[in-house]
């Protein structure tokens, strides 16, 4: 029912990952608490590892057990003092052939946070494989796209280059949409699999908690999911806080959630722009892939390095959005300045049409938000250019608009959703982009609409995104959606939403007419 899934998705939200007193088995993992030089707990399967039990371990100084440990001082950072490794921000570091077990050398993983350490030992970078772990990552992604097709391609190639990097079968760029939902913008994929570019999936399927810990996280490795999670022991002072550790153990919503999308193993790179989880890198394939720490981490500066192209992307194209909007403006003042001064403007004498503001105009209007329909609000008059309501229903939505809406700036891809009566012209103007521009109390307020047609929007979805989850009544539990069948959604009433650079525009526009209004050049 629709009560119990809400109720699970808020259970998906509380549940505490980081916390999770499991690991999965590809290594095992030593830690303590800040400041205490002591293994306090271990994962239980240390044997295979190091060679010595797990309860042998529990309360030995670390330094004892690696006697070696080539960067004393961190050691000892991290065990009597947490600042130099959790100041500015919590710290991880990977120390190459830090040990020797039954299997061979193994890779150490140091990491420490407010609470506690953690040493994870996996199996080392076999020497073949060095080469290409520690290969540079390639000059081309070091470069910025300027154009929308050099932007594509650039994805493009970061997900091929991975892919090959990674061995991986499938290799996404996954980016979130400001409403917490995400989409594959970017696909490289082994032959004859299904292409998932394109689709959408709703935000629950990546609970806010595990966004919190790709932040702090670069790569998130899932080698095997039907390997069985090894407990953590000795953990029962203190429960051993996993935000750092790569070894941490998944969600069993996770691993069925993995299971009904047919992956295997899955790897994700985190994508962050300051403070800002952009996206992931999501590779899956469909039988068990372990990528060794080095490799992992040569992957994750290829993501790092990305981070660079969207910066540079989106700078380039907000510099040029400026200068543009600048030169749609100014021509827009030009012809406004020119309607003005052509005729005596007198607004309530003139009940006539808009073509007497001059041919540019409207034209200038229309241009400077990309809109179908222009409306100038001059006091009682009202001209309009375009596919605009009729004037009884701009005034109405005028009206409405001063009554509800302080804000100088309104917009909205779905007027009816705001003010019912506007359900009969929607398919005309769905889209509406109020300015206002206050003038003297005595004086009537002046305001600029815009307007935009319904257009009707596709969305294609891997799946329903009403059941994102399901209910199962025969064991009474909840699990996350079993169906990624494309389910396209369409939905009326709504026109082409504003951007934000449209925004922009409308409140630049607005502050440039209210700075000629106060120095008159407008009035005359
Ligand atoms: C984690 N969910 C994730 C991760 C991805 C997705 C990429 C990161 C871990 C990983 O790499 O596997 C989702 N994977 C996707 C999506 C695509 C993909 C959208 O490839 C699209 C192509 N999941 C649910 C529900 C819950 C849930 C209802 O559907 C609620 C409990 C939970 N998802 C969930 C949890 C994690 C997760 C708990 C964290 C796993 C972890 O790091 O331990």
């Amino acid at each position: 029912s629709e009560l119990s899934l809400q109720g699970f998705l808020a259970e998906c939200e509380r549940e505490q990952l980081h916390r999770a007193q499991a690991i999965q088995p590809f290594g095992c993992l030593l830690g303590g608490p800040v400041g205490d030089p002591c293994i306090r707990f271990v994962s239980a399967n240390a044997e295979d590892w190091l060679g010595q039990p797990a309860e042998a371990l529990l309360g030995r100084p670390l330094a004892e057990l690696l006697p070696h440990f080539p960067p004393k001082t961190e050691l000892a950072d991290v065990t009597a003092t947490s600042d130099a490794w959790t100041q500015p921000s919590p710290q991880k570091r990977l120390y190459p052939k830090l040990a020797t077990g039954p299997g061979g050398a193994l890779d150490g993983l140091l990491s420490c946070n407010a609470s506690n350490w953690l040493l994870e030992l996996e199996a080392a970078l076999p020497p073949a494989l060095e080469r290409e772990a520690y290969r540079l990552v390639p000059h081309r992604l070091y470069r910025m796209p300027y154009t929308e097709h050099d932007w594509v391609a650039q994805c493009q190639y970061l997900a091929d280059e991975l892919r090959s990097a990674t061995g991986f079968e499938r290799v996404m760029i996954y980016r979130f949409r400001s409403d917490g939902c995400g989409e594959v913008i970017s696909e490289s994929l082994a032959e004859g699999l299904d292409p998932y570019l394109g689709l959408r999936y709703p935000a629950s399927d990546i609970p806010q908690i595990a966004r919190q810990l790709y932040l702090s996280n670069r790569h998130r490795q899932i080698p095997d999911v039907d390997a069985p999670s090894i407990p953590i022991l000795g953990n029962e002072g203190a429960i051993a806080d996993l935000s750092l550790s790569d070894l941490r153990a998944v969600s069993p919503v996770h691993i069925q959630y993995l299971q009904n999308m047919g992956v295997t193993a899955s790897l994700s790179f985190s994508i962050i722009l300051p403070g800002q989880l952009w996206g992931l890198i999501a590779c899956h394939n469909s039988v068990p892939r372990n990528l060794h720490l080095a490799v992992r981490e040569r992957c994750a500066e290829m993501a790092q390095v990305f981070t660079l192209s969207i910066a540079g992307y989106q700078s380039t194209r907000r510099l040029l959005e400026v200068s543009e909007s600048d030169d749609d403006i100014a021509s827009l003042l030009e012809a406004l300045r020119q309607a003005y001064a052509g005729r005596a403007f007198a607004p309530e004498a003139d009940p006539d049409p808009a073509d007497h503001l001059g041919p540019t105009l409207g034209q200038s209007l229309l241009s400077l938000v990309g809109a179908d329909g222009a409306t100038l609000i001059e006091g009682k008059a009202i001209y309009s250019f375009g596919a605009a309501p009729s004037s009884d229903a701009v005034r109405a939505i005028y009206q409405w608009l001063r009554e509800n809406h302080q804000e100088p700036v309104f917009a909205t891809d779905a007027l009816s959703q705001h003010y019912r009566p506007a359900a009969v012209f929607a398919a005309g103007a769905s889209g509406l982009l109020a300015v206002r521009v206050g003038q003297s109390e005595d004086k009537a307020e002046s305001a600029f609409l815009w307007w935009r047609p319904e257009q009707p929007q596709t969305v294609h979805w891997a799946g329903d995104p009403r059941k994102s989850a399901m209910f199962d009544s025969q064991s009474a539990t909840l699990s996350p959606r079993s169906s990624f069948e494309r389910w396209i959604e369409t939905s009326s009433g709504h026109s082409e939403p504003w951007t934000d650079a449209d925004l922009l525009r409308a409140k630049k526009f607005r502050s440039l007419i209210l700075r000629d209004l106060n120095s008159s050049l407008l009035r005359g």
